[in-house]
């Protein structure tokens, strides 16, 4: 089995910010699930460097777009770390290998038919890089994203033969209901397809900044052809996944074929399993992406999965707007698990939301400290203070091992239709039941004298394989509080095979340290 996630890759014409950071955390949650689940996984995120919005963003700055593009791709590259996100490689569209192949899949899809010289006329905006159709333009003529004024645009392109695909698409979407979730986004997408399909510029005249147009030096390829195949390029230079992820928290690595060192691993991980992206790019994804792919015979992903905004005073927070949040000061303040596990607790994965400081340190004092926290100190201490962190090997409570019955499937399930908020929920449904399990059994009663010390050995080994449960399941959202409890407990296998309730083994406990503290 393996599996391929992908983020959009990000302009680099200003910094990241926390809207950047929640696609890549989604997808390294997503990553990191399957990797316990034993498969070769392979997560890409990386930066977007060519086209106008760099161009532009460079030329206000008074430097070259390659050095704009080298200082922020720096930043992009050093998020991933800070956000805990475990990608297997970062791709640059400036990278050769990829700007060659790019070069290669289109000359295919012209020879193949699907490229002819016109002329172009029609609104653009240079921060989408998008050429607008005439109902998609705000009063004024005005961009509805970024509220700028759309430039009139007249150039002689080279065409991608995109109204040509009208049928096919319709016959994808037809086929595959599950190829774009969720449902509203597909109802958008296959409306827009229906209301019928406009070839759009392939090449851009003017511009200089992007991939050079192998028959035609004058040009360079629009940006969104060029980004869109990064998804595709990647693999075909990036080193094999060491499935790194894993080996820190004892498990030992992912499993499935292991390709040589530098091989193509185009056969191993194409076609991509999810694609994540927010609904900003949709169109590019869902139509002229798959159309892209049938007309260069690219076999097509599997899934595209468009989550909502993430919204600060009810705005879309992004470079351009100003009203940007910054992760780095979240995570100093609280760390990254703090923010990975807020972003998607608060805003279902899939609809947009909005997020504050204050709602924030709610969640965080009244979920991660006071609930998930409070549980992994209380557990440890009582294993520790009643049984000299030695665990008895007996059975669990039944009626608990009744509650998590079935949950590792559910999760597992979840995560398939990446379904993350509603995964993340079940599994925390378990950890307030395992906080309701302490008051109902009170085994600071059951401590005072022997007549409870069968059932007190009962409690302290059923919190303590609930504890190591939840904490296995919750890995792929908090990798580091989830690491500090199993090592807590001795039990740092983080691979869902044993994530059962019971079926860990008994091993030495360690009182922990707060998991959440109060923040400074
Ligand atoms: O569009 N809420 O790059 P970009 C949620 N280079 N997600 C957000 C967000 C917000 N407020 N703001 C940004 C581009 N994002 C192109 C993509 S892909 C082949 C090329 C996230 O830097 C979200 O994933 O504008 C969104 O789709 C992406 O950043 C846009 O990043």
């Amino acid at each position: 089995m393996s599996f391929y996630v992908t983020t959009p890759i990000y302009y680099v014409n200003a910094a990241p910010h926390l809207g950047h950071a929640y696609t890549t955390i989604a997808a390294d949650v997503m990553a990191r699930h399957h990797r316990q689940r034993g498969e070769a996984v392979f997560f890409l995120t990386g930066t977007d460097e060519h086209g106008e919005p760099v161009a532009d963003a460079a030329r206000a700055a008074g430097v070259a777009p390659q050095h704009l593009a080298d200082e922020n791709a720096q930043r992009f590259k050093a998020l991933a770390p800070q956000i805990a996100a475990s990608n297997d490689f970062f791709i640059r569209t400036t990278d050769a290998q990829h700007m060659a192949k790019v070069q290669e899949v289109l000359s295919r899809v012209r020879d193949n038919g699907f490229v002819y010289e016109g002329t172009f006329e029609g609104w653009y905006c240079p921060r989408c890089a998008d050429f607008k159709a005439e109902n998609e333009i705000d009063p004024g003529n005005r961009c509805p994203i970024h509220h700028i004024e759309l430039t009139r645009e007249q150039e002689e392109n080279y065409f991608f033969a995109l109204s040509g695909f009208q049928e096919r698409l319709l016959d994808l979407y037809e086929r595959r209901p599950d190829f774009v979730a969720p449902r509203t986004r597909y109802n958008e997408a296959l409306s827009f397809i229906r209301s019928g399909l406009r070839d759009v510029p392939l090449t851009r005249h003017r511009l200089t900044w992007g991939v050079p147009v192998p028959w035609d030096s004058e040009h360079v390829f629009y940006v969104w052809f060029d980004a869109l195949l990064n998804y595709y390029t990647a693999l075909s230079y990036a080193p094999q996944p060491a499935g790194a992820a894993l080996a820190g928290a004892g498990a030992g690595g992912g499993a499935g074929p292991v390709a040589a060192p530098g091989a193509d691993l185009t056969e191993q991980f194409w076609p991509a399993s999810y694609h994540l992206i927010a609904k900003d790019i949709l169109r590019f994804h869902a139509i002229y992406w798959p159309a892209l792919l049938l007309a260069a015979e690219i076999e097509l992903p599997e899934h595209l999965f468009v989550h909502g905004y993430l919204l600060m005073e009810g705005e879309k927070m992004s470079k351009s707007l100003g009203n940007v949040l910054d992760p780095f000061t979240v995570i100093e303040r609280f760390g990254a698990d703090a923010l990975r596990f807020y972003l998607l607790r608060e805003v279902p994965f899939g609809q947009d939301g909005s997020v504050s400081t204050a709602s924030f340190e709610q969640r965080y004092e009244s979920e991660l400290a006071n609930e998930l926290g409070n549980l992994a100190s209380r557990t440890t201490a009582m294993v520790v203070r009643y049984r000299d962190g030695s665990l008895p090997a007996c059975d669990v409570d039944a009626r608990l091992a009744e509650d998590f019955a079935g949950l590792v499937q559910r999760v597992c399930e979840l995560v398939d239709r990446a379904e993350l908020t509603t995964a993340l929920d079940a599994i925390w449904q378990r950890v307030r039941r395992l906080n309701r399990y302490v008051e109902e059994q009170a085994p600071w009663r059951l401590a005072q004298g022997d007549d409870g010390a069968d059932q007190l050995d009962v409690v302290l080994r059923t919190l303590a394989e609930g504890l190591r449960c939840v904490s296995v399941l919750l890995w792929p959202y908090m990798p580091s509080s989830a690491e500090r409890v199993l090592d807590a407990l001795g039990a740092p296998d983080v691979s869902l095979q044993r994530a059962e309730l019971g079926e860990g083994a008994v091993a030495p406990v360690r009182q922990l340290e707060p998991l959440f503290p109060k923040a400074a």
